[in-house]
């Protein structure tokens, strides 16, 4: 075997990998653990792309460092099996889901394979298998019979609530529960019927039903969460997303608020990740105010975070959903306030926030008056404020606020000039229509002193107290779909009650189709007869799906295990994930939720770390290089790239299946579409050029790089080598398979330190010479700390230059080779455990352990001096280090540049500090 043949290679090897288990994982209390997770897939019908790998390739390459480090490393993989496509599929073909999903999870599982990843695969879970999902549903059980105390900054079992009203009543009780929940004392409790009894606990429990408004989305015939609406329309297919009102479970996350926001600190995330969550959680401290309305009995109560601007409020402005519209219209407004409110009704909070420049609202014909100066000012309706956050109602103040002042010079209302919080409540007020007047620049100390001051006054004055608002709502947990988890609830009495727990799983059954039903009940409604214990109806609703994805991470420490969700032992040892890899588009959905569930179970007892993902890494995108071809507009004819200037032309996308290195294949791509048989291209040189554009990867533009076609090309080593080589995992890139020769080239001149040209073996065991020893040592320094700081394109590089370097000094030493196969095994893992066998080792590469540099080997003896004269730095030389003294002097007087800035004058001193400068005073 003349070149190195990976096929053969590659196949060997992950066979017998996967024959010896190799990779099999158990809790190892004589070792320390790592965790290394990638971010599960969705098996998508469409199979991976080259995109997919560039975060599993990281973590592996991490997993089996980290082996080597003598860590006991648990390196899973499974899938995040309900979802929305496989339903959808089902709807028109009426496959059932899963086996659409199996197809897929199976395709995905072949190219997983055919990478060489060491992912123990006994540990697969997948969310749709009802041996997984039985413990989704007994979590949701967990949450259901859970509430959260504020004083303990905990979540505790519901009996210990019932315990607590039975004795006290619920005035001291701090917990989390919905705002309408009334008080009550120990007595009333007692006389409560069994049905008030549960409804009171509803509003306190972890997981509760609620009439919520919900994005519901008609064509996907489902409700979807915040984050996956996009400008009013479904993230997914671009359907219409309309608010309504409906009956879902919710999650309890404001219960965690505080602690998500906290915990933040201690988390190795990129600080953009983290102002993501902060913002979503959205913790603000100010107060609320409460306004009288003129000639009527009512308090408008307004949340402020600036109550030191109240001098400056020139109008209120209240949520079109406000409760008390009607009251507060008068009747020569009403019909212009019910057109607004039908109006605004249907644009979702985010739209409503993210929209800047539409001003729109109208007068409500009452007016409030301001409870500092007794000022009275108008009443407005206006969808720029939320009805969902604070108390719906705004207090305006157009001199400060950017939103408030544009509102006031588009209807013309009154802006008052205000030195925020210093001014005097009697001192004279400016009064300008339509003009921001600067109230002058108050620095943070002053502000927020001011602040204060102005809460202090409204607690005295009675007409207001000290606020936190969070943006962040509780979780909408319910789908109108098949495809997902059954909630085991049933209801009797109208009330909701967990199913038993020995009833675990709760199977999705049978239906005939997998639409809503024609009453529009969810699909689950169409399973005839389907009632618990024959008698009580189920919960029709499933679950959403990140309710998998929030506790995959803690199934994979003990996947098999038929008794709990995860042993204690196994959650104890394997603890949180060290590495956590995936995109930055789960910052607000995947991951706030697994950090809420893992929060509670954290605190139910069940787990034994506060936070699940303790380093987090988002990897970038690999874009596709589109290839694109130029038709001449309304003519069958198609010109090479060189040739447009003549003519008259549009790019057109081709499939790169058809070019290589820019050159299309005509042929081939006349043969694909009828219509291209009769067409005319236009050649330069012979050949046809296509131009290129970056664009993201997607079947759309025919730009998809499926990675199986890479690895039959070239292998799975060499395709390893060259995503990491594409630049710093966390950048976005594009895929060029131009480039891939180089990490091909690598691997052939990899495999030639250890054989000639006609496949002899020329490793040789004598002691290295002093270079030699000094190129390895110095590599294996420098990729440590690259793979420790998770720089990945930095050390194959340096791999590629240490290969150079070897091959140079035509290095064959056993001692050098057996270090270098090492360390480039987590990269390139079936070449090195070739060499690895070849070398005459026994056992797996993946169970050596790692090599370390001897630091003797990396002492310079030559320093680059930088030589200044006069204090200028006129020239550099290289000089060595153990010279004395006198020589260097001499050397560098003699040096041409320096007799030129010294003029051939003999200097006055000669300053020589080691390894530092050399100064030259003339
Ligand atoms: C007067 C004021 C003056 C305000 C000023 C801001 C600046 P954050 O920090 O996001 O919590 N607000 C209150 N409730 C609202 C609602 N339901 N919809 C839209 N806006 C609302 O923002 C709090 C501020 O947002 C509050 O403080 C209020 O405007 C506005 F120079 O009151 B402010």
């Amino acid at each position: 075997m003349a070149e190195y043949n990976f096929r053969e290679v590659e196949q060997k090897w992950q066979q017998k990998w996967a024959e010896s288990k190799i990779y099999r994982t158990d809790v190892d209390p004589s070792k320390p653990k790592y965790y290394a997770l990638d971010m599960f897939p969705y098996p998508s019908g469409a199979g991976l792309h080259v995109g997919h790998p560039l975060g599993y390739i990281a973590s592996d390459i991490v997993a089996r460092y980290k082996r080597l480090k003598g860590f006991n490393v648990l390196h899973p993989m499974g899938f995040d099996a309900f979802g929305l496509p496989a339903e959808q599929y089902a709807i028109q073909t009426g496959q059932h889901p899963a086996i659409t999903t199996e197809e897929n999870i199976q395709r995905y599982k072949a190219q997983l394979k055919n990478l060489g990843f060491s992912f123990d695969w006994e540990r697969e879970v997948q969310t749709s298998d009802p041996k997984f999902y039985k413990w989704t549903q007994w979590i949701f059980m967990q949450l259901f019979d859970s509430w959260y105390e504020y004083s303990t900054q905990k979540a505790k079992p519901i009996e210990e609530l019932v315990a607590k009203f039975e004795k006290e009543g619920n005035r001291q009780v701090e917990a989390a529960c919905n705002e309408d929940t009334p008080v009550f004392t120990a007595a009333q409790w007692k006389q409560y019927s069994d049905t008030e009894k549960q409804k009171t606990l509803l509003k306190y429990r972890l997981t509760y039903p609620s009439e919520a408004m919900v994005n519901w989305c008609p064509e996907l015939g489902t409700v979807l969460a915040n984050d996956e609406v996009k400008d009013g329309v479904s993230e997914r297919g671009g359907y219409p997303v309309e608010r309504t009102m409906m009956k879902q479970w919710m999650m309890r996350i404001t219960a965690y608020a505080d602690r998500l926001l906290d915990n933040l600190q201690k988390l190795d995330w990129s600080e953009a990740m983290k102002e993501m969550q902060t913002n979503w959680i959205g913790k603000s401290h100010g107060c609320e105010l409460d306004f009288k309305v003129q000639d009527q009995e009512l308090l408008l109560t307004a949340f402020t975070t600036r109550p030191d601007t109240i001098y400056g409020v020139t109008f209120i402005v209240i949520a079109p959903e406000h409760e008390w519209i009607e009251t507060l219209t008068t009747s020569e407004q009403k019909k212009d306030v019910e057109d607004y409110v039908e109006q605004a009704k249907n644009r979702s909070e985010r739209e409503r926030m993210a929209d800047v420049k539409t001003v729109s609202g109208v007068f409500t014909g009452s007016h409030a008056i301001n409870p500092f100066n007794r000022q009275p000012v108008e009443i407005w309706v206006a969808d720029y404020v939320l009805a969902g956050y604070g108390t719906g109602v705004v207090m305006a103040v157009p001199s400060s606020d950017e939103r408030d002042f544009r509102f006031a010079k588009h209807f013309d209302l009154p802006v008052i000039r205000v030195i925020a919080g210093t001014e005097k409540l009697d001192d004279p007020t400016e009064v300008k229509h339509g003009k921001m007047i600067n109230s002058g620049i108050l620095n943070d100390l002053d502000s927020r002193h001011a602040i204060k001051k102005a809460i202090e006054h409204a607690e005295s004055e009675g007409f207001g107290k000290a606020k936190v608002n969070y943006k962040i709502r509780d979780a909408v947990f319910s789908r109108q779909r098949y495809w997902g988890e059954p909630v085991p609830v049933y209801f009797s009495n109208d009330l909701p009650h967990l199913i038993n727990e020995k009833d675990l799983p709760l199977e999705l059954p049978k239906v005939d189709e997998y639409k809503p039903t024609a009453t529009g009940e969810p699909p689950l409604g169409r399973a005839g007869n389907w009632l618990y214990q024959g008698k009580y109806p189920y919960e029709l609703t499933t679950m959403p799906g990140w309710a998998g994805s929030s506790w995959y991470f803690l199934r994979y420490m003990d996947a098999q295990n038929e008794d709990e969700f995860v042993s204690k032992e196994a959650a104890r040892y394997w603890n949180e994930v060290d590495l956590y890899i995936g995109g930055t588009e789960h910052a607000t959905g995947h991951l706030l939720y697994s950090r809420f569930w893992n929060l509670f179970l954290y605190d139910r007892g069940f787990i034994f770390h506060e936070e699940p993902f303790k380093k987090l890494i988002n990897q970038g995108m690999i874009q596709g290089r589109s290839s694109l071809i130029y038709r001449v507009n309304g003519k069958n004819t198609y010109v090479s790239k060189g040739l447009i200037e003549a003519h008259e032309v549009t790019p057109i996308h081709v499939d790169v299946g058809f070019v290589e290195n820019d050159i299309l294949d005509v042929e081939n791509f006349k043969q694909s579409r009828s219509d291209l048989l009769g067409a005319e291209f236009l050649l330069e040189n012979g050949q046809f050029i296509c131009d290129y554009e970056i664009d993201k990867m997607s079947k759309r533009y025919g730009n998809v790089v499926n990675p199986d076609d890479i690895v039959e090309k070239y292998g799975a080593d060499t395709l390893r080598l060259y995503e990491m080589f594409l630049g710093p995992l966390e950048q976005s890139k594009p895929w060029n398979t131009h480039g891939i020769d180089g990490s091909f080239r690598f691997i052939r001149k990899f495999w030639k330190l250890f054989h000639d040209d006609q496949g002899n073996w020329i490793v040789e065991d004598q002691p290295p010479s002093r270079e030699e020893w000094k190129t390895i040592h110095k590599t294996i320094k420098k990729v440590s700390e690259d793979i420790e700081r998770y720089s990945f394109n930095t050390a194959v590089s340096e791999f590629m230059i240490c290969v150079n370097d070897l091959t140079t000094l035509q290095c064959h030493q056993q001692a050098v080779l057996e270090r270098l196969v090492v360390i480039v095994s987590p990269y390139a893992p079936h070449i090195c455990e070739e060499l690895w066998h070849r070398l005459g080792k026994s056992g797996s590469i993946t169970q050596t352990s790692y090599p370390d540099y001897d630091s003797s080997y990396l002492q310079e003896n030559e320093f680059e001096y930088p030589i200044s004269i006069n204090g200028k730095m006129r020239t550099k030389m290289m000089i060595a280090l153990d010279m004395p003294h006198a020589d260097i002097e001499k050397i560098v007087l003699a040096s041409e540049t320096v007799q030129k800035w010294t003029e051939g004058k003999t200097p006055r001193k000669v300053i020589i500090v080691p390894k530092r400068i050399v100064n030259i005073v003339v």
